[in-house]
């Protein structure tokens, strides 16, 4: 009997835990697109996206690739593409499980102008992480091939993300992203709280179990 409360009590513990990290993705699909208007700062699905020129769009131009659905393209026009940082916008640190990542333009536009993607991750504690990801490429506008492609992470502990493309000559370069892949590090304190309370019911458990 006492074995199985306990059992039940960490059994709870353990839901409570896994709800608070529960995955999350990051669309664009909740901010109306943008067009051509130029962007600074959006937020998403509870994260805070800040740059310098940057636009919030589904394939408007016949020259783009699409995801079909709203995504985040940073451009390189007169060196204003540069980084976009994301934040979660409750001040959470947050986990960054993987996005998609795709080119701007379309194969012959005038405006091709990509490599690589770089990331870096800033980790509570001041950790830098950092990685680089090569475009493939493959990109076709809407429907037929899939523009972009799923990359996997795995940083913990993030205070903040920047994401910057990378031209041919190391210059600034186009890049689009998508269906970002998050989960919340619980605060300390929660832990704390979760454990009094764990603490509250064992001992409201044993006195029952004596009684
Ligand atoms: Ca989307
Ligand atoms: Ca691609």
């Amino acid at each position: 009997m006492k074995t199985l409360t306990y059992v039940s009590i960490i059994g709870a513990a353990s839901f409570v835990l896994s709800g608070m990290t529960h995955a999350a993705t990051i669309t664009f699909d909740d901010i109306a697109p943008t067009s051509n208007a130029i962007q600074t700062a959006v937020t998403s699905d509870g994260f805070n996206f800040a740059g310098d020129h940057f636009h919030i769009i589904d394939t408007f131009d016949s020259r783009l690739v699409s995801s079909g659905s709203n995504y985040l393209s940073a451009e390189d026009a007169a060196d204003l593409g540069k980084s976009v940082t994301m934040t979660h916008a409750g001040g959470s640190l947050f986990n960054l499980i993987g996005l998609d990542v795709g080119e701007l333009w379309l194969p012959g536009e005038s405006l091709n102008d990509f490599s690589d993607v770089l990331l870096t991750g800033n980790q509570f504690g001041g950790g830098v992480l950092s990685t680089t990801i090569r475009l493939d490429g493959i990109r076709d506008g809407v429907g037929g091939l899939n523009d972009f492609q799923s990359v996997a992470i795995g940083w913990t502990n993030l205070v903040s993300v920047t994401i910057t493309g990378v031209d041919s000559s190391g210059g600034f370069g186009d890049y689009s992203i998508d269906s970002i892949s998050v989960s919340l590090v619980p605060e300390p304190e929660t832990y704390a709280l979760l454990l009094a309370g764990l603490g509250v019911v064992g001992a409201f458990a044993r006195r029952r179990t004596v009684s």
